[in-house]
Parts: C-alpha cells; sequence; structure tokens
C-alpha cells in the first residue's frame, strides 16, 4: 500500500461518496440551523498530523508522552476562546454539543440529581432530559415551557418551577428557538433558588462570538457550546466556566466522560476563534441575524404563522398548520428536498403530532449566510417555500421553484470552483 497515494486512487469508493456529497452540498440551499461550511483553513486543520496523537490529560499533565506541541495548541485554542468570550476557564476538548454536557453534568452533579432545563418539545435539547438520553436517564430532569400565547419562554414559570422543585442546576439554552434569553433573569432565579446556572449555547455562540447575541459568559456558572454550527469551525463541543468550577468540569469531561481529545479538532477550534475575532466574522454574524429576520418577515407577509411572532437570531420555526391543517413537518420537508432546499421538521410548542411527524419546519441562516445570500436572496427563498408547499401536487410550480433554487445555489457555492482538495 502506498501511504502516500491520494484518497481517489487508494478508496475510491470511499472518495466517490465525498465527491457526491460535496455535489450535494453545492447544488443545495442549506437551511439546517446546526449547519455550516467550514473555511479551508479549518479544514485543513482537521485533516493535520494532529489526528495522529495521543495525549490524555491536561497540558502539562498527560499520561502520555510527546504531547509537547498539543500541549501548545489546546493551550492556544483555550485561550483564544477565553480572549474571545471573556471566560476564565475554558476545555476545548468535548467531542461534540451532548459530551459538553455531559461533561459538566458529571462535574458539577451526582447521578439523580436534580436539574430544570426548556421542555424538549418547545426547543431543548436531547441532552436537556429526554428519557432516551444519558441525561433523562441519569439525572431528575423537570422541566420549563414557553408561554401558549407569546410562545416566549416564561420567567415566571421558570421562577415558579425552580422554587417548587429546587434543582442543582437550571440549563437555560435550546436548539430550536428563536428569542434571546434574558441571562441575568435567569441567573437571578438560580441564585434564589441555590442552583449552578449553565447555559448551552450550542446553536448561538456563533452569533455570541460575533457580537450579535448577548453574551451569557458573565452571567453563568458554566457555558457549554459547538464549534460547528453558527461557529463555523470543525464539529465538536467546548465548555466555558468559572474559575472555581473548571478543575470539576474537566474531571467530568476526562475521564469521566471521555478518554483521548482529538487534538486534529482542537488545533481547528483554534483556527476558528481567531477567525471569530475578525471584523468579516462579526459581519457575517450580525448578516446571520439579518437574513433570518428578512426570511422570516418574507414568510410570514405570506400569510404563513412562525413560531413566536418572529426571530432574535439564527433561526425560526414554520408553523405548517397556517399552510395546510394536513402538512406534517415531515412531509413538508421532504417536499423541500426534493425542490433542492435542505431543512428539518422539527415540533412546535403545543404541537398535537409526535416528534417524528410533527407540525413544523426549522430553518437556519448561517449557512446560506456563509454562501453570500443576503436579504433579497433569502426573502425570496422564503417566497419559494411557501410556494411550493401551497402548491405541492403542481409540478410544474415545484419545477420553477426547483430551478430557482438550484440558481440561487450556483450563483452562491459554499466553496469557490477551484478551491482545493476536500470538495
Ligand atoms: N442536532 C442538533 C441540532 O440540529 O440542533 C443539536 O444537537
Amino acid at each position: 500500500m502506498d501511504r502516500a497515494a491520494p484518497l481517489s486512487d487508494v478508496d475510491p469508493e470511499v472518495a466517490s461518496l465525498i465527491a457526491r456529497d460535496a455535489d450535494r452540498q453545492r447544488s443545495h440551499i442549506h437551511l439546517i440551523a446546526s449547519e455550516n461550511f467550514a473555511s479551508r483553513a479549518v479544514m485543513e486543520a482537521t485533516g493535520s498530523v494532529f489526528t495522529n496523537k495521543y495525549s490524555e490529560g491536561y497540558p502539562g499533565k498527560r499520561y502520555y508522552e510527546g504531547c509537547e506541541v498539543v500541549d501548545e495548541v489546546e493551550d492556544l485554542a483555550r485561550d483564544r476562546a477565553g480572549a474571545l468570550f471573556g471566560a476564565e476557564h475554558v476545555n476545548v476538548q468535548p467531542h461534540s454539543g451532548a459530551q459538553a454536557n455531559m461533561g459538566v453534568y458529571f462535574g458539577l452533579l451526582e447521578a439523580g440529581d436534580k436539574i430544570l432545563g426548556m421542555r424538549l418539545d418547545q426547543g431543548g435539547h436531547l441532552t436537556h432530559g429526554s428519557h432516551v438520553n444519558f441525561s433523562g436517564l441519569l439525572y431528575d430532569f423537570v422541566a420549563y415551557g414557553v408561554d401558549p400565547r407569546t410562545e416566549v419562554v416564561d420567567l415566571a414559570e421558570v421562577r415558579r418551577v425552580a422554587q417548587a422543585e429546587r434543582p442543582k442546576m437550571i440549563v437555560a439554552g435550546y436548539s430550536a428557538y428563536s428569542r434571546i434569553l434574558d441571562w441575568a433573569a435567569f441567573r437571578e432565579i438560580a441564585h434564589e433558588v441555590g442552583a449552578l446556572f449553565m447555559v448551552d449555547a450550542a446553536h448561538i455562540i456563533g452569533l455570541i462570538a460575533g457580537r450579535a447575541h448577548p453574551n451569557p459568559v458573565p452571567y453563568a456558572d458554566v457555558v457549554t457550546a459547538t464549534t460547528h454550527k453558527a461557529m463555523r469551525g470543525p464539529r465538536g463541543g467546548m465548555i466555558m466556566c468559572k474559575e472555581e468550577f473548571g478543575a470539576a468540569v474537566d474531571k467530568g469531561v476526562f475521564p469521566n466522560a471521555q478518554g483521548g481529545p482529538l487534538n486534529n479538532h482542537i488545533a481547528a477550534k483554534a483556527v476558528c476563534f481567531a477567525e471569530a475575532a475578525t471584523q468579516g466574522y462579526r459581519d457575517y454574524a450580525a448578516q446571520v441575524v439579518a437574513n433570518a429576520s428578512a426570511m422570516a418577515e418574507a414568510v410570514m407577509a405570506e400569510g404563513v404563522r412562525i413560531v413566536s411572532g418572529g426571530t432574535d437570531n439564527h433561526m425560526f420555526l414554520i408553523d405548517l398548520r397556517s399552510i395546510d391543517e394536513d402538512l406534517t413537518g415531515r412531509d413538508a420537508a421532504r417536499l423541500l428536498s426534493s425542490v433542492g432546499i435542505t431543512l428539518n421538521f422539527n415540533t412546535i410548542p403545543f404541537d398535537p403530532r409526535p416528534p417524528y411527524r410533527a407540525s413544523g419546519v426549522r430553518i437556519g441562516l448561517p449557512a446560506a449566510t456563509t454562501c453570500g445570500m443576503r436579504e433579497p436572496q433569502v426573502e425570496e427563498i422564503g417566497r419559494l417555500i411557501t410556494s411550493a408547499l401551497r402548491n405541492r401536487s403542481d409540478e410544474s410550480v415545484l419545477d420553477q421553484v426547483r430551478g430557482r433554487v438550484t440558481a440561487l445555489a450556483v450563483e452562491f457555492p459554499p466553496y469557490p470552483e477551484d478551491f482545493p482538495g476536500h470538495v
């Protein structure tokens, strides 16, 4: 075997699968709120020789020799994140957002402890107490939800449940919610009941980095995040916390939740933190928020209902019942995929349907913004979505939508034509 041979020679089957997905990425409009297109620099670091190194432990205290350089790269990543977010202590080892949450729960809580988080069917995440996830299996989760009228998190309800349940930890954060949470108010409620305050900022950390969303780091005891969503870095997680919790959180990640860190991903995290400190990145983050708002307005102008009536961040949820009572999220997502628009179906607050059918679709703008789309394009896409969903059995309308989607995807590609390697 020639170890220097290119992938296309060594494994044409996998090379062809990569090429096919690159083609899918180039030819569709991508509206999955948790996806993005990493830079060449991020992908170079992810594909680097750091993939070869074992380094269980932390910089200066490893269980393997030869860690001098990975120590430097992990310190660099931690320092850059600390400066970017104003965090006292940073852990960049979590392999994902779920692993970050696991590390925090393991580090700061005991099995069986009570945690108050957002209802999963109203925007909370799998790791906020789903009965099929480690969180729900190991901890005693109780939940707050949104106000049925406004569909906005009701702080009076958060306070009421917190006072009744006296949780050890309160989690603020979500994977399907479009409004700004009041970090100071959550902090106050946590303080009142003697709970730790954790923010799961996986979705919004990229906006926070770009100064396009309020930063929870000054308020929370601990903030978990991912680096691959709006943040536009490599797949992975991270944790930021007050210094007093640093040692316990580090132990929660390693050795409690994980073994050896992915040093190639840690190097790429360092790269994405440097990218996020630039004016160009701040412009991108501001444009993500402007694009989400513009598309939501365009969809609402077509007479379609958006959960909570709009968005303050990078995403929003369409209530499909305002298009057709019988249209499920799953059917809508499949139909839109068939015309080249990729998104995911999602429950909406008080959804009468189960999650695998759902009554909503979730729309996020980070990836389209990275491709260079601005208000005129995303407003048009909003109208194309509405048109496709309203004319599901009219092949001529669907063909027209498909044509415009393809034209926009070609005009706003994720990577330039001459992008080297990878795509
Ligand atoms: N599955 C991710 C999302 O799409 O929001 C969260 O982990």
